[in-house]
């Protein structure tokens, strides 16, 4: 795994003294556990199928031989980029037997952003769904071939499978474990990448994130204890299975570490969720505030018979204090706020902290190991209690460094190993954080965050266009819709649907990156170093979209 950076030699000692690193791989855990609960319910999904713990076990040792048998080799990477549903978590377990690195991208992605990664990883396979609405992956498979020649294995789910190419459930229907022994199955090295998260992103190209078999088991089983899982639990996580929030904190593999049981929604609506939620009686509810929001304000929710939800665990966006205070009164159950990355860093508010810092912070690192400064942009000193600054963190289960990403790593580190996280943050009095804002350059779209570089860079192709900015406006909903200032050549014009269609059929992109308001100017607001003042586009759109809707 060249492009790695490990942990220093002085810092992988103290983890592993601290009991924090365990030197076990993901799948030694999971398979304890397949073991331990065998006969519990594992995963139910909403076309009404259920697996018990056994089942996961075998099916993804099945899997991971049938892997094996078709060449995938120890550390190859592995596009997976599957809907939520149960052979998605099969797929990533059956990866992991097989000795494969899952890069966990989502369904929503298209060509420029699974090209990119299949490119920058020399990836060797890639897991998808035949269809979905009318978009044909294995077509996209043959794009890939072009662009990334190490690409040799394509596996489908959900449909038939073209000539040369897998259908997963064909494979899971075939007991390869009554004729090849598991024990050709490789054991990575607990210190190397198991898998690669997507980072948010603030560049124009999308970096990858190695997370090491005991950085995430560590983060897991860490995570399992602060949201207090155990076998009682039944948790509905209604994002993309791949996300870091949904596969690790707590996710899917806290809520097995724990004993319990995931329930899969192929719909994030919540007219769908709420007669799962009644139905299985789920116990924890995992969304981005902007779910939150949905839950609540549904006008059919107090039909369902919530009575079993114990908890909602949020983050990925800052939950409004207003929408936090509206939970116990109206859900009649506790919150739980993260602050969590895809690099590794998460705090946590905990379920006995006093309601001030459940409702108004987004808590704490979540293991004595982890180390957070708040630094002064301005100067690089700390911050003075209360005083705003960006978060740095270093900890057991932060990375070093993305991959394959040396010049980057150098700015986005200090060099003492901080991952400086863009997120200005102030320390409320209770030694907790409170997120106030940010220095990077995103737009978080209720969760989703989308590089300002990276949009720009696809809008900048458009030949009528000289230059542009994309920028965050307000949304009541979302919290934050992206929108795109551009400045036309003489003569061309432009509207949003032109502007979208090129995107999406000519650059390729996943839809949600789509700029959704256009404002074309004659000239951008520069700062006094000459920069477009991207403050003043932002406050600009800001103003309208009040204007807009009536505010003062
Ligand atoms: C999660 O991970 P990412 O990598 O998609 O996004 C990380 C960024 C943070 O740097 C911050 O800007 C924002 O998302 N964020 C929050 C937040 N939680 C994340 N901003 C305000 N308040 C919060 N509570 O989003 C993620 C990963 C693991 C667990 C949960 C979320």
């Amino acid at each position: 795994m060249d492009g790695f950076v490990p942990w220093p030699e002085e810092y992988a000692h103290r983890y592993r003294q601290s009991g924090y690193w365990l030197d076990r791989t993901i799948t030694e855990v999971m398979d304890e556990r397949f073991r331990r609960f065998a006969s519990r319910t594992a995963l139910v999904c909403d076309d009404g199928r259920k697996f018990t713990y056994e089942d996961l076990g075998r099916l993804s040792t099945r899997l991971g031989l049938h892997l094996n048998r078709l060449g995938l080799r120890v550390y190859d990477r592995v596009l997976l980029q599957l809907p939520n549903t149960a052979e998605a978590v099969i797929s990533y377990l059956g990866t992991l037997k097989a000795g494969g690195v899952p890069i966990m991208a989502l369904a929503a992605h298209r060509e420029a952003e699974i090209g990119h990664f299949a490119q920058l990883s020399e990836a060797r396979a890639y897991l998808a769904p035949a269809v979905i609405r009318g978009f044909d992956f294995q077509e996209m498979a043959e794009a890939l071939r072009g662009l990334a020649p190490s690409l040799d294995l394509v596996l489908v789910s959900g449909g038939p499978a073209r000539p040369g190419n897998h259908r997963i459930e064909e494979l899971l229907a075939d007991p390869i474990e009554e004729r090849v022994d598991a024990g050709v199955l490789p054991r990575p090295d607990p210190d190397l990448p198991a898998v690669l998260q997507l980072s948010g992103g603030t560049t124009g190209i999308p970096k990858l994130i190695p997370r090491t078999h005991n950085d995430y088991v560590y983060n897991f089983l860490r995570n399992a204890e602060v949201c207090e899982l155990d076998e009682a639990t039944v948790m509905l996580i209604p994002i993309p299975q791949g996300h870091n929030f949904a596969l690790a904190c707590p996710g899917l593999m806290g809520v097995l570490a724990g004993g319990g049981c995931e329930v899969l929604s192929g719909s994030p609506s919540m007219d769908h969720l709420l007669p799962l939620m009644e139905r299985h009686r789920v116990t924890h509810f995992v969304g981005v505030p902007t779910q939150i929001l949905a839950l609540l304000n549904h006008p059919k929710r107090l039909e369902h018979d919530l009575s079993a939800l114990r908890c909602i665990l949020t983050g990925g966006s800052k939950l409004n204090p207003e929408v936090a205070l509206r939970i116990k009164p109206e859900l009649g159950c506790d919150v739980q706020q993260v602050l969590g990355m895809a690099e590794g860093p998460l705090f946590w508010t905990r379920l006995d902290d006093p309601e001030d810092v459940r409702m108004f912070t987004q808590g704490r690192p979540q293991s004595p190991g982890d180390e957070f400064r708040i630094v002064n942009p301005g100067t690089g000193e700390d911050a003075r209690p209360g005083e705003m600054g960006e978060l740095w963190c270093r900890g057991p289960h932060t990375i070093r460094g993305y991959y394959r990403a040396a010049e980057h790593n150098a700015k986005a580190f200090s060099p003492d190993g901080f991952y400086r996280s863009g997120d200005l943050v102030r320390l409320h009095p209770s030694g907790n954080v409170v997120v106030e804002g940010r220095i990077k350059d995103c737009i978080n779209r209720g969760g989703e965050k989308i590089s300002a570089e990276e949009i720009e860079n696809h809008i900048l192709a458009h030949p009528g266009i000289a230059n542009c900015a994309a920028v965050a406006m307000p949304d009541a909903l979302l919290g934050e819709k992206v929108c795109a200032y551009v400045i036309l050549h003489p003569g061309k014009d432009l509207t949003l649907p032109v502007l979208s269609e090129f995107l999406l059929n000519t650059r390729k992109i996943a839809r949600f990156k789509l700029p959704e308001r256009l404002e074309v100017v004659d000239a951008f607001p520069l700062t006094n170093v000459g920069k477009i003042n991207k403050k003043a586009l932002r406050e600009r759109i800001a103003a309208e979209c009040q204007v807009a809707s009536g505010g003062s």
